[in-house]
């Protein structure tokens, strides 16, 4: 009998199928009878989280937001959510499925802005310390296939509006640091919904059993 609460999460480029993902996530675990299940987004996930992604994702009167800042923002909202909803929640004893998490900002703004590694590693230690997701599904996908998919949702926001060259450094970061920590298992999201469905499936049954 699962008994404490465990946090898992979603990652991906834009258009991977994480809100898909997260779904079968979720019916799985209540399959297995885990149905105390909280869900969470980042960056928000709190009233000033949600207040600082539309900052990040938009700025404010087209004022250019400094990378500097996005990252400051993003571990702002990140420590709002952690420590307000996702820590609570897991001494509760529910389960966290989180649509992104730490591993993002590694690659987006680690990779995909090229920021200064001393820096993130820094705010890293001192806002999450040791904690980590107990599991991390990445879905896998090149950034040509996920801006398609995403284009045709509407509006790009302010990073997916980033070059190719921006989100091919993210995804070769994301499949590094996914290779490096065997906590983070990786999707191919390129096939149909059904096979990345089923290979989600597996994944978490392969964990959940393990
Ligand atoms: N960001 C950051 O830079 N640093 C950080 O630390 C954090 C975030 C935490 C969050 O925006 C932005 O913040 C994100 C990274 C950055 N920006 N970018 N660029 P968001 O939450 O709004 O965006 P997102 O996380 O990228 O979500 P998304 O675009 O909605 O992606 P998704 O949830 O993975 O996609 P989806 O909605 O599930 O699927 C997209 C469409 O594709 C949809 O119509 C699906 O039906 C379709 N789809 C999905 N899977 C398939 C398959 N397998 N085949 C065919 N079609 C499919």
């Amino acid at each position: 009998m699962i008994s404490l609460g465990k946090f898992i999460v979603v990652e991906g480029l834009e258009g991977a199928g994480k809100t898909t993902a997260i779904a079968t996530v979720a019916q799985q675990l209540q399959a297995y009878q885990i149905h105390d299940l909280v869900f969470t987004r980042e960056p928000g996930g709190t009233p000033l989280a949600e207040a600082l992604r539309t900052l990040v994702k938009d700025s404010v009167d087209n004022e250019p937001l400094t990378y500097q800042a996005e990252l400051l923002m993003l571990y702002a909202a990140r420590i709002q959510l952690v420590d307000n909803v996702i820590k609570p929640a897991l001494k509760a004893g529910k389960w966290v499925i989180g649509d992104r998490h730490d591993l993002s900002t590694q690659a987006y703004q680690g990779a995909g802005r090229q920021l200064d590694s001393a820096l993130i590693k820094m705010l890293k230690n001192s806002v999450l310390g040791s904690f980590k997701p107990d599991l991390t599904l990445y879905l896998d996908l090149s950034p040509e296939i996920g801006l398609e998919r995403a284009k045709q949702r509407g509006k790009l926001d302010r990073i997916e509006q980033e070059s190719l060259e921006f989100f091919d450094r993210v995804r070769t970061r994301y499949q590094q640091l996914a290779q490096q920590d065997q906590s983070i298992v990786v999707i191919n999201a390129e096939q149909s919904l059904e096979k990345v469905t089923a290979a989600i499936q597996t994944a978490l049954s392969d964990w959940l059993n393990g």
